[in-house]
């Protein structure tokens, strides 16, 4: 039964980071709808609310991963970042500015965690219950919970067992960790343990990494922002913004047009150390095969192994340290600041679980076949339900009871990434099959916001209030992801981007690689045609086959 203080809303947003902020605005600032947020922390910021442990930064240079002027140009002007990549306290320090400048927080309920939303296929409209027993009924349900927001936590036998203390990177306790003299376990060396581990090592007695898979890493090269930096910047915005709509990462600088075999030798070295020396995914655009040519692949590759031969002391170490077995770029590689040295240092261990994998977690520590390692602290780095775990917790139901999780059993079946057949007037911020994790995520995520509330407002225009993909133009989007992902070297390797990382998961590529200029084109297109592909009708008529 409907509780009679049901509250009715136009819209319903789930998540309160860069999506459900700007979705808010949108909703709310530019469409005058009536729109509430769901979040559940006690303040916005999403990712950069959770993932509080020591060295946590943002890939993303700074001053492109922010809100552009499709928010504000003011906001632009105002805001300064301190460093090129700025770290997590200051990210959500802007967030939590952004929330305040736009007078947001008002339509926020925090500590409000979604439980169930279902479709009512009879009133067209969504009913939302959460954790603490409230149910809201909405037209239009948009999730925008981020790709990255359910922890992995492996079940090893013996876990809980653990006499010390235990955490894990997506979690981590707002009064921070001393690990001060302590004897630190941290398993998992992707892009958060690569950033952890360094800083860990500076303060810990002893640090014993637990590698599974080695990584390219690629310097970050961060440094304070100068004022002749932010002028020049602020001054380049409108090119800046323009750019990162039409590449293919949603950056400001493009993968150049030539193929890696194209150049000599000594000009391709060149090419990447120039390259390596500005720091960050530029070395990913050095050459527009690298993703598609397994021998234009291997030159990076071997550029970045021998980077890492050349900084770590001991050739055996180094050689650990080194990947063998995925082709670069096939697995997301983190940026390093000084993370190779840290293996160098006497209070630090590298362990291989790959050839000796983790046994069990005991009282005292981590055994694995070749013995067990007595720690203090277990940091797990161990990463992400991504891009779909969040998604099949809110549990969402569509017509006739199908839920999300049945529906994607066999991988996701979205059009365009952002909806999907059966379950109308949803919309999914970077859900899967959009560019999402494979590109700079704010810019991802404006033109998702924009184009729903472009949708909305066409909607209303035209006297209808409900929207659904046909299953025709879902099937032709699912066609178009896979074929696009069948021309990359993406596949090859067992990343999250695959869902590998999670027993049991299905295995696809989760983000679409046909890259953002492109796929923007497509989305604008399909607007521009009337929302083709989507049915649209009226609460009350005969719903679309
Ligand atoms: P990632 O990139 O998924 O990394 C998790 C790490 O944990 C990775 O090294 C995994 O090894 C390792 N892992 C996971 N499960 C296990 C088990 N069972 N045993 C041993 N090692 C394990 O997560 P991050 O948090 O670092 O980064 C996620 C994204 O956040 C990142 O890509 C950026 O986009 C931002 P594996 O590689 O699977 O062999």
């Amino acid at each position: 039964a409907v509780s009679t203080d049901l509250r009715e809303l136009d819209a319903l947003v789930v998540g309160a980071g860069f999506s459900g902020l700007y979705m808010l605005h949108r909703l709310r600032n530019t469409l005058g709808m009536s729109a509430l947020v769901l979040e559940a922390a006690d303040d916005v910021g999403g990712t950069w609310y959770w993932n509080r442990y020591p060295g946590a930064r943002c890939d993303s240079e700074s001053y492109f991963y922010s809100f552009s002027d499709r928010l504000s140009e003011d906001l632009l002007e105002e805001w300064t970042w301190s460093e090129r990549f700025a770290g997590q306290p200051e990210i959500l320090r802007y967030l939590q500015h952004v929330a305040d400048r736009f007078d947001l927080r008002r339509d926020i309920r925090f500590r409000t965690t979604v439980t169930a939303a279902s479709w009512d296929d009879d009133a067209g409209r969504w009913l939302v219950d959460t954790e603490g027993g409230e149910r809201f009924a909405a037209r239009f349900l948009i999730t925008a919970v981020g790709c990255l927001s359910t922890t992995n936590l492996p079940e090893f036998p013996g876990r809980d067992s653990f006499r010390g203390e235990s955490f894990h990177t997506g979690l981590w306790p707002h009064e921070g960790v001393d690990f001060t003299g302590k004897r630190v376990a941290v398993i998992g060396t992707g892009a958060t343990g690569v950033q952890l581990i360094p800083e860990v090592a500076q303060e810990a007695a002893h640090v014993t990494v637990f590698q599974r898979t080695p990584n390219y890493d690629i310097a970050g090269g961060n440094h304070p922002v100068t004022s002749d930096f932010d002028r020049r910047i602020k001054d380049d915005y409108p090119q800046i913004w323009a750019r990162t709509r039409e590449t293919a990462f949603g950056f400001p600088y493009d993968v150049a047009d030539r193929t890696a075999l194209s150049v000599p030798e000594d000009e391709r070295q060149e090419i990447f150390e120039e390259a390596w020396a500005k720091g960050g995914f530029r070395l990913g655009t050095t050459f527009n095969d690298l993703l598609l040519d397994e021998d234009a692949n291997e030159t990076a590759a071997e550029f970045l192994r021998n980077k890492i031969r050349e900084r770590v002391d001991d050739p055996e170490i180094a050689e650990m340290l080194a990947p063998k077995d995925h082709p670069f770029f096939t697995k997301r590689p983190p940026l390093e600041n000084g993370y190779y040295e840290t293996y160098n240092r006497e209070n630090v261990t590298l362990v291989d679980v790959n050839r000796s994998p983790i046994e069990a977690i005991t009282p005292a520590g981590v055994r694995t076949a070749d013995g067990e390692y007595e720690v203090d602290s277990i940091v797990y780095a161990t990463g992400f339900d991504a891009m779909t775990g969040t998604l099949f917790k809110l549990g969402i139901t569509g017509r006739d009871g199908l839920t999300l999780a049945e529906k994607w059993a066999e991988g996701p079946r979205t059009y365009l990434g952002i909806a999907t057949h059966d379950f109308p007037n949803l919309f999914m911020i970077t859900g899967p099959q959009s560019p999402s994790v494979l590109s700079n995520m704010p810019v991802s995520i404006e033109q998702h916001v924009d184009w729903v509330a472009g949708c909305l407002r066409h909607l209303r225009d035209q006297g209808v209030d409900r929207i659904e993909p046909t299953p025709e133009a879902e099937e032709g989007w699912v066609a178009h992801h896979d074929e696009v992902t069948a021309m990359t070297l993406l596949p090859r390797a067992n990343s999250w981007w695959v869902g590998a990382n999670i027993p049991g998961k299905h295995r696809s590529l989760y983000p679409y690689v046909g890259g953002v200029g492109v796929y923007r084109g497509i989305c604008d297109d399909v607007a521009a045609k009337g929302y083709e592909g989507f049915a649209l009708s009226r609460a009350g008529a005969a719903a679309p086959a």
